[in-house]
């Protein structure tokens, strides 16, 4: 059967938006976030509408029924990452504050002066900046692997790090500049193999394929729903049972007790000991819609969809005089970094959101990779499901129009 675009591009009303200018929108930014479909939006609504209360706490029906459907939720998420149980899977905000999590709960506890952490450097500030708070705090020190020219990890540098008094190895599955896909499987066996624990940013990973956190052994897993056609502030912290349960809590509040005294409290069990405070109840909810929604489509065809998206622009993108493509990794996500020579990635944003175009220009929260890049910032097209190989040639044009603006 052919991949049904125009019944899928019919899901998302947003896709046939005009922008201030009055051109037909095409939106190249899904990596920031990707556009929800009607069935999520509706879902939002009718969570407001039929089901809401706090969960947990009341006995009354719709407290029950908020309940039943909050954990309903979890357990669908579960099965989703092949978690082997539902206590394993945290709620939060998102893939920052999931990093934050382990790297204060898990971090400050189990690691000490001395002890290295192994990131990436083309890692995403979210999974930086938590583990320098926590080298500053507690003297752990952080190493990267470094990236060959092909915007791939240096897999050998990797085992040499490994050789040193790694605690932690924290990395991203799919960079959000480059789109590499990371081989994630040998990078957590090497891990392991080193003795290390493994933490995996998949932010960018499982919106377009599942992961099965069982078969990979991962030992922390995060990503965020609203890079996978769910609502923004709430994401998932997948841990190995046997480390959550003996990590103190992240945050305090209420729901994440078992007893409160005047001066001590004990804590809840999992997954609530991570839970302070009221929860995203609908943000849970309706990621479940949002996953249902993709597997409807089927991952195979998502992921096929979403590769040859990108094979076109790549190959059109290359045809560009004055452009660069960065790196040209073995297996690439939905992501595209590029530059003009002689302008602003900023100018270049400008110029074809004029024609429509919505694309992110900067340092893409990832300023040491732009470091190794040698430029402060670049043009990113990032693409999903529902994006066609007329937008990357909508996309071309417009950049046409940047050369004759800039006479270059
Ligand atoms: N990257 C981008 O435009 P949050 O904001 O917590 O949902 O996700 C943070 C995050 C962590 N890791 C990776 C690999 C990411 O790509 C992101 C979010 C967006 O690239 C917004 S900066």
């Amino acid at each position: 059967m052919d991949y049904p675009i125009d019944t899928i591009r019919d899901d998302f009303p947003i896709l046939s938006a005009k922008t201030d200018s009055g051109a037909p929108m095409v939106y190249l930014d899904n990596a920031a976030t990707s556009q929800k479909p009607s069935v999520v939006v509706d879902a939002i609504r009718t969570y407001y509408e039929e089901t809401n209360a706090n969960v947990h706490r009341g006995m009354h029906h719709l407290a029950e029924k908020a309940t039943a459907e909050f954990e309903g939720a979890r357990e669908a998420i579960a099965a989703f990452v092949g978690a082997p149980d539902a206590r394993s899977v945290i709620f939060t905000r998102g893939t920052t504050e999931s990093i934050n999590l382990v790297a204060q709960a898990w971090g400050r506890k189990f690691l000490k002066a001395g002890d290295e952490v192994v990131l990436s450097i083309m890692e995403h500030h979210s999974n930086i900046v938590p583990w320098q708070m926590l080298a500053q705090a507690s003297g752990v020190r952080l190493k990267y692997i470094p990236m060959l020219d092909d915007g791939s990890l240096d897999l050998e540098a990797y085992r040499a790090l490994l050789q040193g008094p790694v605690k932690l190895v924290s990395v991203t599955h799919v960079s959000n500049a480059l789109g590499t896909v990371n081989p994630i499987a040998e990078i957590i066996s090497l891990a392991h193999e080193a003795g290390a624990r493994i933490l995996i940013d998949s932010a960018q990973g499982i919106p377009h394929g599942p992961v099965d956190v069982t078969a990979l052994d991962a030992d922390f897993l995060a990503f965020s729903a609203h890079k996978m056609c769910g609502p923004t502030g709430f994401g998932v912290l997948y841990g190995k049972e046997a480390l959550l349960e003996v990590m103190d809590p992240f945050l305090g509040g209420g729901e994440m007790i078992h007893t409160v005294g005047l001066e001590s409290s004990t804590w809840a069990d999992l997954p609530y000991k991570f839970e302070a405070g009221t929860p995203n109840i609908a943000g849970a909810i309706v990621t479940r819609t949002a996953i249902a929604y993709l597997q409807g489509i089927g991952f195979d065809a998502i992921e096929k969809q979403v590769h040859d998206v990108t094979d076109y622009a790549v190959k059109a993108l290359s045809r560009v005089e004055g452009l660069t493509l960065h790196g040209n990794p073995p297996e690439r996500g939905g992501a595209l970094a590029f530059n003009m020579e002689g302008l602003h990635p900023h100018d270049i944003s400008q110029i074809i959101n004029e024609e429509g175009i919505a694309i992110r220009a900067g340092h893409v929260c990832c300023q040491p990779l732009m470091e190794r890049l040698g430029r402060p910032a670049i043009a990113r097209a990032s693409f999903y499901f529902y994006n066609t190989v007329e937008e990357v040639d909508r996309l071309v044009a417009s950049l046409d129009t940047v050369k004759k603006i800039f006479r270059i």
